[in-house]
């Protein structure tokens, strides 16, 4: 476009190569080249459109760029006040897991059953924080956020999940965590519950019982007693829909229950939706008054897009995996009950299956009104996006099956170390103004978004930096462009700990861990001044009113690594200036809002009779 506008070179056309993934030449069938992802696997060779086709389609529609923003970098700041923050959780950081009279959680259990987690790692040495406070709250000041994500074992302060028997050598801890983050003038945000149950509460029946429900308020009492002077961000409980989904439906993670896929995992949601209610109407009723703080709940979410956005039942099926997913947990605690397409689709297919009443356990009227409103933010969860269509599952009573639904990637979103995360930045944008729209513009706090590597450490991690950079654009054209109420960000994670069931060797950390040296060591990966620039900015202020202090730590960035040393880009070994210009080409492409498409090729027709006649020119 800039040769054919500001260079005059006479453009008579333009042909995208290709239409269709095909048959590479030497390369066979791994490099697709086509606008259209073919399924080689499939005897009818189905074609579904990828991102890049839809793109290209209005760029012919255009005749030029679109004329939207959507694609562009916005230069801008957040409001006076935002929260910059990062996260970890305590089973994936802590380790000393039987110190000083922690008792035993769940995932202590399941990491020590052979073959629950890749190479059998465990948590019970992790990044060793029980024992490197000072180290990390360094690393904390080294970023310069001015809040901290953590959450309390409930073990390590009740061994057996009952205020009964109170672990004062735990409380200890977190006090003196919590100290030490006020004495750096950083803010805890803390959530009450990250996965690792006492294996007591479990042995009880865990979230399948509703004792858990009175544990979990009576546990929720006892930290706001303890901690409610220091602590004014608090999150009962992160990502319910992990903690039912996989513990109790498919048992990929603790406690690895998965032998009635059909039903558990409502019934664990349901009485992890009533716990969240309880702790929340406790701090209302008991500590609001007195400690000023806000809780809620966190909730994660993948963004759908319709596999093909022109096909009705693909933009159906979209909207079913919004609603079986971040709806699930939202419409009960924002809305009241859950949705109607879960009640309607779940109680049908239960009866059509013989069964008395839905698998979706009920609310009564009194326990909607009492859940109802229990928030007083969106706790947000976010890392990726998918690609949703319709899929008829049969008579099969699992959650898959009620939701109808299977989901690809895009080809153009860029890899990350975790299978199931595809760099999407735009899917966050959506994502937000979905929430604002749907659940009443609600002040939302990002409290995670990250991106993993995995394979030969490298400590140059452009993709990391790509990731936020472009993450907090799309959270600040959420907020400037769409009015959605970001109230703060949080990176996931601030070092590379206990990836769960996928053990050490898949990192989100923009410190880098050591896990085979006995200290530990933390370093920074070169996504760390380039975080720290991003906070100390509050954003992306505009060069053009430049310049401007905060982007100094910017010279920071050069790479921790050393030129000889090869890093590792999209899976292709190449040297640092190659991959430094790989990405900066991916940026630029994605900055100009052409579609990453690794190796597109295009051909120009230049008008030859043109050409020649100004070659010919004097
Ligand atoms: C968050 O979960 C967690 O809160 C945090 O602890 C975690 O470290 C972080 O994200 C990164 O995963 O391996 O294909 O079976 C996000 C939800 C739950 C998404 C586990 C990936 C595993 C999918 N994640 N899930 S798979």
């Amino acid at each position: 476009m800039t040769a054919y506008e500001l260079d005059g070179v006479k453009v008579k056309g333009y042909i995208a190569t290709s239409l269709l993934d095909s048959f590479e030449w030497l390369h066979g069938y791994i490099y697709a080249f086509g606008l259209h992802y073919v399924d080689f696997n499939d005897p009818n060779r189905p074609r579904t459109p990828k991102f890049s086709a839809h793109y290209y389609y209005q760029v012919m529609k255009n005749n030029g760029f679109p004329e939207t923003a959507e694609f562009g970098k916005l230069w801008g700041r957040f409001a006076e006040g935002f929260m910059w923050s990062t996260a970890t959780a305590s089973y994936q950081i802590e380790g000393a897991w039987r110190a000083d009279g922690k008792g035993i959680s769940i995932w202590d259990k399941f990491t020590h059953t052979p073959g629950k987690v890749l190479n059998n790692d465990n948590g019970d040495i992790a990044c060793d924080s029980y024992n490197k406070l000072e180290v990390d709250i360094g690393l904390l000041k080294q970023l310069k956020v001015t809040h901290y994500r953590m959450s309390i074992s409930w073990p390590r302060v009740l061994p057996d999940g009952t205020i009964n028997n109170i672990n004062e050598a735990g409380v200890d801890y977190y006090h003196r965590v919590i100290d030490a983050l006020l004495a750096a003038n950083i803010q805890p945000q803390v959530t009450l519950y990250h996965w690792d149950l006492p294996q007591a509460i479990e042995d009880q029946g865990g979230w399948l019982s509703d004792i858990v429900v009175d544990r979990f308020r009576d546990y929720a009492d006892f930290l706001f007693s303890r901690f409610g002077q220091k602590v004014k961000f608090w999150i009962t409980i992160n990502e319910p829909y992990i903690i039912a989904l996989l513990g109790y439906g498919y048992g990929s993670f603790a406690p690895g229950i998965s032998h009635d896929p059909g039903s558990l995992h409502y019934v664990a949601g349901h009485n992890v939706i009533k716990a969240h209610a309880e702790a929340w109407h406790v701090y209302n009723d008991k500590y609001r008054a007195e400690q000023k703080g806000r809780i809620s709940i966190t909730l994660n979410s993948d963004w759908a897009e319709p596999r093909n956005p022109y096909k009705q039942e693909d933009i159906d099926a979209a909207k079913r995996y919004m609603d079986f997913f971040l709806g699930w947990f939202a419409n009960p605690i924002f809305k009241g009950d859950y949705n109607e397409p879960m009640k309607r689709i779940i109680r049908e297919r239960s009866l059509a299956a013989g069964l008395e009443k839905s698998r979706l356990p009920e609310f009564t009227p009194a326990e909607i009104e009492r859940i109802k409103g229990t928030h007083d933010f969106f706790g947000l969860n976010h890392y990726t996006s998918v690609l949703a269509f319709s899929v008829d599952f049969g008579d099969t009573q699992n959650y898959d099956a009620d939701r109808g639904v299977a989901v690809i990637s895009d080809r153009t979103w860029l890899e990350s170390g975790s299978n199931w995360l595809r760099i999407a930045p735009l899917g966050f944008r959506k994502l937000l103004k979905y929430i604002k729209e749907e659940y009443g513009d609600p002040p939302i706090l990002v409290t995670e978004n990250g991106v993993s590597e995995n394979g030969p450490v490298d400590l140059n991690d452009e993709h990391r930096s790509f990731f936020y950079e472009n993450y907090i654009n799309e959270a600040l054209k959420a907020n400037m462009t769409d009015g959605a109420n970001v109230i703060g960000y949080t990176a996931w994670s601030l070092m590379d700990n206990l990836e769960w069931a996928s053990g050490y060797g898949e990192r989100f950390g923009l410190f880098y861990v050591n896990h085979t040296n006995a200290d530990r060591p933390r370093t920074p990966k070169a996504s760390v001044p380039f975080y720290t620039t991003i906070v100390r900015c509050n954003g992306f202020p505009d060069p053009a009113d430049g310049p401007h202090d905060c982007t100094n730590s910017l010279s920071s960035t050069s790479a921790p690594i050393s030129e000889e040393n090869p890093v590792n880009f999209l899976g292709m070994k190449l040297s640092i200036d190659e991959a430094v210009t790989g990405l900066n080409t991916t940026f630029a492409l994605l900055i100009v809002s052409v579609v990453a498409v690794a190796g597109v090729t295009s051909l120009l027709i230049v008008s030859r009779k043109r050409s020649k006649k100004r070659k010919n020119d004097p």
